[in-house]
């Protein structure tokens, strides 16, 4: 086998070996890794379906376990011989299509590892993950929602100094067909992986001028997943829609595909997220499980009333990602027929679930209790000090899946973890007496738009590349749908430009979509806090009076 010209990820975990081998002997952490997962599940399920829908070509594909095992492998022999090797990194960006799950087990199986870009990702986003992990791939689809990722993917090659060599799953245009790569046998010279060894790298909602990336290991996601799989009864007979992009981690592994997968049931891709299709989906397919955002879960719970489709086979309808209000969360059981569960949970690491059975009265007004009983939960004031009981305060947590540091980035994680290996999840929550969270706040600079991380540092630095910005300050404001949209005060210098041309300016910087602020408004200077930083929470407060005023 040829060596990759690429550098090995030098980068270690981070666990101390103390925590890895409690890890170890508690169970946790096994032999398992991502390489075996698929074909030990083969070998088990054999031929029930394991993925259903969309396909590159605008048709629909259904896939047993043997099959999506023996494509993965053969792609895997593909792969390699185009010039992608074990270690490698390669940014995978493709919506809910079946060869998601196929270029995903593909990389797994070679050794590789995936980075996950969201379809929303524009130039800007992925020309950074792909120099920064200098990946030896880019793996897109053709054009998805009306949008041509060939035309991204030449501005990716065209800005990058190492350009990645483009697969494209459906016409490929000038680029490597997917079609072309699946060998007529799978692969038969894996470089067996190290289960404690990094398995993929997801991306951080972040509060930073870029995401950060997360290194997740073998051991430490699969606990997560089996676990998950456990605590969300998901078994061989759990159909589950998987309505949110496929990549992130909700739908990946809380329980998501990987658990789903895990346990020998069926995971039904569905091709946009509107009530129409998922209904129509859940009828067809009896689907059982589905994991939503609360927008999403508020369209679904509206829709309900005038379907004409049988939702019957629901049963479990997860909601996460952002704080879902008591109020809607109550209408689930009597409006959908089907069990709430909410699910608060970060890429980083730490989920927490309510459970199925758990009294209604918490399953509307939690977010869950932790997966492991190893998962170190903290509340904390202002300098790490535990607040009383009950209090609410700064979340913290440490355990057997939640990151020690994020990917190359030694400053940031200085700050972003405590001494002690705590992850600042930058969440503001409290403890109920019988060990439940509940989500009061966020103290990180970040807005959450309906689940959508948006890191205001980061569209502040756009917004200051205008000749016109003097001065910008992102903030969130509420919404009745998103629960939060983004809000940039600007303070100009000499004419003011309009809203429309700060939000042309900030997209045609190659910024997703869902970055681009919502409203602009324009200020003569900014209200400072005590030392003289610009206090976003009097930003807020102006906000809402201006929204609150007719
Ligand atoms: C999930 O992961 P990320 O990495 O996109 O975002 C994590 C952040 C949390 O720190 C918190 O601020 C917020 O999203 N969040 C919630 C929440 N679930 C996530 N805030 C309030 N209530 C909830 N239920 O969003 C994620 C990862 C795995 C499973 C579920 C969600």
């Amino acid at each position: 086998m040829t060596t990759s010209l690429r550098a090995p990820l030098s980068d270690t975990t981070g666990y101390p070996a103390s925590f890895a081998e409690r890890y170890r002997q508690a169970g946790y952490w096994t032999d398992e890794t991502f390489q075996q997962f698929l074909g030990a599940r083969a070998a088990e399920f054999e031929d029930a379906v394991a993925v259903v829908g969309p396909d590159a070509t605008g048709g629909e594909t259904s896939l047993t376990y043997r099959q999506l095992t023996d494509r993965a492998g053969r792609l895997a022999a593909g792969l390699l011989e185009s010039g992608i090797h074990p270690g490698d990194r390669v940014v995978v960006q493709l919506p809910n299509i079946v060869e998601y799950v196929e270029v995903v087990f593909a990389l797994f199986r070679l050794g590789a590892l995936p980075v996950f870009a969201l379809p929303a990702h524009r130039e800007h986003e992925v020309s950074y993950f792909c120099s920064f992990t200098d990946a030896a791939a880019y793996i897109v689809t053709d054009r998805h929602a009306g949008f041509d990722y060939r035309a991204l993917a030449r501005q990716v090659v065209s800005s990058s100094e190492k350009p990645p060599t483009v697969i494209v799953a459906g016409d490929a245009q000038e680029f490597v067909a997917l079609d072309d790569l699946r060998g007529s046998a799978p692969i038969t010279v894996e470089a067996p992986v190290d289960a404690e060894s990094v398995a993929f790298l997801q991306l951080s909602g972040g509060t930073t001028g870029v995401s950060k990336l997360i290194p997740r290991t073998h051991a430490d996601y699969l606990y997560s997943v089996r676990e998950s799989a456990r605590i969300c009864g998901v078994d061989e007979h759990t159909r589950m829609l998987v309505v949110l992009p496929a990549a992130h981690n909700f739908p990946m592994s809380s329980p998501g595909i990987l658990g789903v997968l895990h346990a020998g049931g069926r995971v039904v891709l569905a091709p946009d997220p509107s009530p129409d299709t998922a209904f129509a989906l859940i009828e067809r397919e009896g689907i059982t499980m589905a994991s939503l955002v609360p927008p999403l879960a508020l369209a679904w719970l509206a829709a309900a009333a005038r379907t004409e489709r049988d939702l019957s086979s629901l049963e479990v309808l997860q909601v996460g990602g952002a704080k879902f209000s008591a109020e809607a969360a109550k209408r689930v059981r009597p409006e959908l027929g089907c069990t709430v569960q909410q699910v608060f949970g970060m890429a980083e690491g730490l989920v927490n679930y309510t459970r199925l059975d758990d009294p209604e009265s918490i399953l509307v007004s939690t977010q869950g209790r932790p997966i492991s009983p190893d998962d170190e939960v903290l509340v904390v004031d202002d300098h790490d000090v535990p607040v009383a009981a009950g209090a609410s305060g700064h979340l913290l947590t440490r355990g057997p899946y939640t990151i020690r540091g994020y990917y190359r980035a030694p400053e940031h994680n200085s700050t972003a973890f405590t001494e002690d290996g705590f992850y600042r999840t930058g969440d503001i929550v409290r403890l109920t007496d019988d060990g439940y969270l509940v989500v009061e706040g966020r103290a990180k600079d970040q807005i959450n738009r309906g689940g959508e991380k948006v890191a205001a540092e980061e569209v502040e630095n756009h917004l200051l590349a205008h000749p016109r910005v003097a001065d910008v300050a992102v903030v969130s404001m509420p919404d009745p749908y998103l629960g939060e949209r983004t809000c940039a005060f600007v303070v100009v210098l000499g004419e003011q430009p309009t809203q429309g041309e700060l939000k042309k300016f900030v997209r045609g910087r190659g910024l997703a979509e869902y970055k681009v602020p919502d409203k602009v408004m324009f200020v003569e200077h900014f209200p400072v806090t005590g030392v003289g930083k610009i206090s976003k929470s009097e930003l807020r407060r102006a906000l809402e009076k201006t929204l609150a005023t007719p």
